[in-house]
């Protein structure tokens, strides 16, 4: 049996991405979470690089989420995430690469607009289940890293328009993709469904103990969601929880 420890961010939709790879494949594993900021030592240590998810399988680590999924395809095959089909494949993960690179830092940019300027919500959420020294710490010194976090996910207005009108398009145009099937791609569950799944998932708020974020929800991330809420590739990701997140 490998020893599997995914390197992550509670909450976050790239790293969401993997903890349902893992779910789905019943891969037993651990978790260390890490706040985001003081994440930066380990993680660059750990993989060269800054940023979750990063897993470590036995004595190899894996950075970005599709490079993981992929990994984890070959290390265990069953339950597939990638259609067998090679056309049915070449459209899972085009589908895939435009979500990856489009569509999630666009619909973080939009998230963190309204999270940032709520420093009790925000440090609260990501260092839930610490001990309390911990929280006050990461809550005090939260104005000294404010600038580098609204930098580093776009957060400016120019940048906000831009991911506004992305997230628009692509949950008009996730809406337009679903096939009578209920898929993405084919008529089972594929990679391309987890990845618009989970990258939409802090759009759609899914009652998932791994997604579900501390309440009450701040009044301006509370609009956002509500103002998306019936968009039918909104009901579809709810779906995608309800059927096929373990
Ligand atoms: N393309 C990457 C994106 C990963 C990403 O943007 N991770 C963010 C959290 S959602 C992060 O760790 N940012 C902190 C950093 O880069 O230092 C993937 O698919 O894994």
């Amino acid at each position: 049996m490998a020893t599997v420890t995914l390197h992550q961010f509670p909450y976050s939709h790239f790293n969401e991405k993997v903890r349902w790879a893992l779910a789905h494949k019943q891969i037993v594993h651990e978790r260390k979470s890490y706040l985001p900021g003081p994440h930066i030592p380990a993680i660059r240590k750990l993989s060269g690089q800054t940023a979750t998810p990063v897993l470590a399988w036995n004595d190899q680590v894996i950075t970005g989420s599709a490079a993981i999924i992929e990994f984890l395809e070959k290390q265990v095959p069953k339950p597939a995430l990638f259609p067998t089909d090679a056309a049915e494949r070449e459209k899972a993960l085009d589908l895939c690469r435009w979500l990856d690179e489009e569509v999630g830092p666009a619909n973080r940019t939009v998230l963190f607009a309204e999270l940032i300027d709520d420093a009790n919500y925000m440090t609260g959420m990501f260092s839930n289940g610490r001990p309390l020294p911990v929280r006050w710490l990461y809550r005090f010194t939260f104005p000294m890293a404010r600038g580098l976090i609204a930098s580093a996910n776009g957060v400016n207005p120019d940048n906000l328009e831009r991911c506004l009108r992305i997230t628009a398009t692509a949950l008009d145009r996730i809406a337009d993709a679903v096939e009578p099937t209920g898929y993405l791609v084919g008529n089972s569950f594929t990679v391309a469904d987890l990845t618009a799944a989970a990258l939409f998932a802090p759009l759609a708020a899914p009652d998932h103990p791994d997604m579900a974020r501390p309440r009450p929800v701040p009044p301006g991330v509370q609009s956002v969601i509500e103002q998306y809420s019936n968009h039918p590739t909104v009901r579809w990701v709810n779906s995608m929880y309800e059927h096929h997140r373990p």
